[in-house]
């Protein structure tokens, strides 16, 4: 028998980070997944580059015009064929602000990271960025 293999779903999530917080979005949507809290972003889009596809997630999910930064190294499986990967984020121009996927934004110092109930798969991803982006 050959084994299939397919590429994974990408992921792409932003690490939001301004005057020293990181930026978390609760989820309104879909029902299992509501309530919890995440690095905001999406998947890929086939001929999308990473960096556009978070651009454009951001756009959609928060309102905000941002500015790509360096990977944040790592990879975190999601379900199995979806992996999440995240980057730096700086805020171009915008304010966020929840739009249809989340119902509520919280930016958290280092100290706040665990005041919120985050996605099990987003939380390596959280204390990843964290420790490099953060200030300690
Ligand atoms: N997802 C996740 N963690 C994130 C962003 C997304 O677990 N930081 C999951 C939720 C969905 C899938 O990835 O199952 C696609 O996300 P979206 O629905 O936002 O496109």
């Amino acid at each position: 028998m050959t084994e299939q293999r397919t590429d994974p779903v990408v992921v792409v999530a932003g690490a939001l980070v301004d005057e020293g917080r990181l930026l978390a979005a609760r989820r309104s949507t879909p029902a299992e997944l509501a309530g919890r809290w995440e690095l905001p972003g999406g998947k890929r889009e086939p001929g999308e580059s990473s960096e556009e596809a978070l651009v454009r997630e951001l756009r959609e999910e928060l309102g905000v015009e941002t500015e790509i930064g360096e990977r944040v190294p790592g990879e975190w499986v999601l379900k199995p064929g979806y992996v999440l990967w995240v980057w730096a984020v700086r805020l171009r121009s915008g304010r966020p602000a929840p739009q249809q996927e989340h119902d509520e934004l919280r930016w958290l110092t280092r100290d706040e990271l665990d005041s919120v109930d985050w996605l099990d798969q987003d939380r390596p991803a959280v204390a990843e960025a964290a420790a490099r982006l953060l200030p300690a």
